[in-house]
């Protein structure tokens, strides 16, 4: 009968939502937990992160007090005596992030970034990244006594901002990647290179770090101070369904994330392949164009969804709602 394989490929899409879900059930973990073996920012006991917060602030309102940005070198330097060089306390780059979320119940933690150099280029417009997405560093991590703990100045690394400390997972979203540069001293030979990188200090109390849990260099209850230099941004599509996660899950501006079901049939967006459940895969009712480097090109509506086909018809005359996510266009 005709209807019977439409219901086999309906079944079939069923199957691989729950097989989705059992294999990203794993993935969601890592980024709950946020923990990884070298990051464990929520010690399960029944310290006071509350009462910490109170103590991280004043260390880093003294430390901002007494401490400046210097442009000939991009360090972090303690203001000499009697030194005239603007505090970071009165230095309007730092700024602010407020209510980010870590430890559990725990929802008013307070972090400082400070961009130099621009905030990156985004050559290639992929934007920010999100707290769940990858990204291509070099670092250095210092104590508030400016102890250097962990370096990667020149040989930068990828991580996934999902399984590392809440600073950075709430810092490196204000940030931009730079320029790949594949040409170097005029030549190509596979070497390459970045420039125009968003690079930057974040500033966090210890809640967003490691907690009361001592981990390797870092005292237990540290505030912690990085120098970033954000190369590049790789986007993560936990489903596959060709709309990266970070269009398929809120963020506040403190980069806290909320899940939504566009259909309502219990799998988050980001964790379902039929989006508006028309039975037809949302990679099939989204227009994305492929660059020839496999990256991924979306065109945006108002609202920031992404354009799909045959958005615009009499039922949706202002294309408002993606196809992926209106039933009624298959
Ligand atoms: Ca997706
Ligand atoms: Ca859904
Ligand atoms: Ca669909």
């Amino acid at each position: 009968m005709y209807i019977a394989p439409l219901k086999f490929e309906y079944e079939f899409i069923r199957m691989k939502k729950y097989i989705l879900l059992s294999f990203y059930c794993l993935i969601s973990f890592a980024i709950v937990s946020c923990d990884d073996d070298t990051s464990s920012s929520q010690p399960v006991d029944d310290f006071d992160h509350e009462s910490q917060i109170a103590i991280d602030q004043a260390l880093l309102d003294t430390y901002f007090e007494t401490h400046y940005y210097n442009d000939l070198d991009d360090g972090i330097w303690t203001i000499p005596d009697g030194g005239d060089q603007t505090p970071l306390s009165e230095d309007t780059n730092l700024m602010t992030i407020e209510g980010v979320e870590a430890n559990g119940t725990v929802t008013d933690y307070t972090m400082y970034y400070y961009k130099f150099n621009g905030e990156g280029s985004d050559a290639v417009g992929k934007g920010n990244p999100s707290p769940i997405d990858s990204v291509y560093m070099n670092y250095t991590g210092m104590l508030l006594d400016s102890t250097v703990f962990d370096s990667r100045p020149e040989y930068p690394i990828w991580l996934t901002l999902s399984s590392v400390v809440r600073g950075w997972s709430h810092g490196l979203p204000k940030f931009l990647g730079g320029k790949l540069i594949l040409e170097i001293d005029g030549v190509v030979d596979g070497d390459f290179k970045y420039e125009e990188q968003g690079e930057g200090y974040l500033f966090f109390p210890s809640g967003l770090g490691y907690a009361n849990q001592a981990q390797g260099g870092i005292p237990a209850n540290s505030p912690l101070v990085f120098r970033i230099a954000l190369n590049d941004v790789n986007l993560v599509d936990h489903d596959l369904d060709l709309v990266p996660t970070k269009y398929e899950l809120s963020f506040d501006a403190a980069g806290n994330i909320t899940e939504y079901d566009s259909d309502g049939d219990g799998f988050s967006d980001y964790l379902d392949i039929d989006d508006d459940n028309d039975k037809v895969l949302t990679s099939e009712e989204v227009e994305v164009e492929f660059l020839v480097n496999g990256e991924i090109v979306f065109d945006f509506n108002a609202a920031g969804e992404i354009v799909a086909k045959n958005s615009v018809t009499p039922e949706n005359p202002n294309g408002d709602l993606p196809a992926y996510k209106n039933p009624e266009i298959k």
